[in-house]
């Protein structure tokens, strides 16, 4: 049967582990000869660049969102689980005044940057190795924010390897900041407790320039193997969700690479100032002064209860209903959303430069339909929790699951428009297959589709997707068929990061 246990605040006060085996992190040790072969590899190739041997070893996995898509940064709850696949470090410091970040794939060249962690990131020419950097400055700023002495900012040698996929919504950035900061945890002997890891690496990856929310690196730090977690915000908390064991969940990409930080100006960011500029609309036509509602609404959580209330009146309880009521389908101009705050939008947002580079890029903005996905898949996310720790059949309780994921999946597609042509017809073939529902997950706009799949289908189930979706582009040259165990698995919850001596 299935059951939610809750994590008491004890579990998470905890401090990121540090482990002097394998054991722990690699769940039930069946890729435990593997681990060691690519931690062996990886001290290996950290000897031949740096000749000598690291000091300690980091690690931190991907995830896979279940459900809650582009809501995190909305202030609302999602519920991811953590991956296998994950990103090893091996690092030691130096008396030098820069930090190397090498890879043990050739396809990346070694990043060297200044061992300054004021200097800001250069976003303009993005480079792999900015991801480290990222967890660089956090360290640093969240020490110093908490009046801890730092130090002399030390030169770092590091080599890392990532075993998830980039551009794929598995989260392969907040893996490599994630374990970038522990590793740089363990080598400054700064060790943070679990949450405030969780909530400052967050922080720490928005140096790339994308204003992510929280999800991907509170999942990656506080994961526990054998649990999906249900991630509050604003204060962080995870509550474990156990899944019901006749499912499982086979993750598929699609093969159209997600380029985030590339793209953050028309995708991910706009989106996010798009419902930002929904919540001061909706606070000002349920009645909050337009200069107030500026001033401080910066989320559509913020304005939930103003709607609720409005809701409340037609004998709803449900945000959507102000929604529907008080803002229009067609897209709303910057001259309209003028007129109805009194602002000028490009000072609404002068303290954020990527916020400003959103309103240069953007024709128009879709309010209506960003905020109605919003505050649906908020619900959705519950209704999956709830679900699980329901007291249905387990059929009906699979079913139910795969009926939110599929309404998840159309909300993302039509109304956030985050989907893109290969994961629709990836959807699609899923669901053809048996799948119970299927949908895109992570930023989207390429990447990753997560189907929940009958655990006695599975194998055949990966076959029919093999044979169906990925034949056609083994023949085209997109993709090798020595490499489609990357990019179609199925998964179980995995542990968190941790720090390894070995
Ligand atoms: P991915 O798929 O890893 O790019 C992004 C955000 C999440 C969340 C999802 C959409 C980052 C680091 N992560 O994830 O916070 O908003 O999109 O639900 O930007
Ligand atoms: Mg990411």
């Amino acid at each position: 049967m299935a059951q939610v246990s809750t994590a008491g605040g004890g579990a998470e006060a905890e401090v990121v582990p540090t482990l002097s085996s394998l054991e722990p992190v690699y769940g039930d040790g069946s890729q435990l000869d593997e681990a060691r072969l690519r931690f062996a590899r990886l001290a290996d190739k950290f000897e031949a660049v740096y000749a000598s041997r690291p000091a300690l070893f980091a690690r931190s996995p991907g995830r896979v969102n279940l459900i809650g898509e582009h809501i995190d940064y909305e202030g609302y709850s999602v519920l991811p689980m953590a991956i296998r696949q994950d990103m090893i470090v091996a690092i030691r410091t130096t008396k030098g005044k820069e930090v190397r970040v090498a890879n043990v794939d050739d396809k990346y060249p070694i990043c060297v940057y200044q061992a300054d962690p004021d200097k800001e990131i250069d976003i303009k020419n993005h480079r792999w190795g900015h991801y480290f950097m990222c967890g660089y400055k956090g360290v640093y700023e969240y020490g110093r924010s908490k009046g801890i002495d730092m130090g002399e900012p030390v030169g770092l040698d590091v080599i890392v390897d990532g075993t998830v996929p980039t551009g794929s919504g598995l989260s392969s950035s907040a893996a490599f900041v994630c374990s970038a900061t522990i590793a740089i945890m363990g080598v400054l002997e700064k060790i943070f407790p679990k949450k405030e890891v969780a909530q400052f690496t967050c922080q720490s990856e928005r140096h790339i320039g994308t204003q992510s929310g929280g999800m991907d690196q509170a999942i990656s730090i506080m994961a526990k193997p054998g649990f999906a977690e249900l991630i509050d915000f604003n204060p962080i908390k995870a509550t474990d969700v156990q899944l019901p064991p006749g499912g499982t969940f086979v993750i598929a990409h699609c093969l159209a690479e997600s380029k985030k930080a590339e793209t953050a100006a028309t995708n991910y960011n706009n989106r996010v100032v798009e419902c930002r500029l929904a919540a001061i609309v909706l606070a000002i036509k349920l009645g909050m002064d337009a200069k107030k509602a500026v001033s401080s609404v910066t989320t559509l959580s913020d304005v939930e209860g103003l709607c609720v209330s409005f809701a409340g009146k037609e004998g709803s309880s449900d945000p959507g209903v102000a929604v529907k009521k008080l803002l229009h389908e067609e897209p709303y101009t910057s001259e309209e959303i003028e007129k109805i705050s009194g602002q000028n939008l490009a000072s609404v947002f002068q303290s954020s430069q990527t916020s400003l580079d959103v309103l240069r890029a953007a024709k128009h903005f879709k309010l209506f339909q960003r905020a109605f996905h919003v505050y649906s898949e908020a619900r959705r996310v519950y209704a999956f929790r709830d679900t699980v720790s329901s007291k249905l059949s387990e059929e009906d309780m699979l079913q139910n699951l795969g009926d939110l994921m599929n309404e998840s999946h159309y909300s993302c597609s039509v109304l956030y428009e985050c989907s893109c042509p290969e994961l629709e017809e990836l959807v699609k073939v899923c669901r053809d297959n048996g799948a119970l529902g299927a949908r895109l997950t992570g930023a989207g706009w390429g990447g990753c589709a997560v189907a929940l799949v009958k655990e006695g289908i599975v194998p055949q189930f990966i076959l029919n997707l093999k044979e169906t979706y990925y034949k056609s582009r083994v023949d085209r040259g997109v993709v090798n068929q020595k490499h489609l165990g990357l990019y179609v698995f199925a998964s179980k919850p995995s542990s968190g990061a941790a720090i390894l001596k070995l």
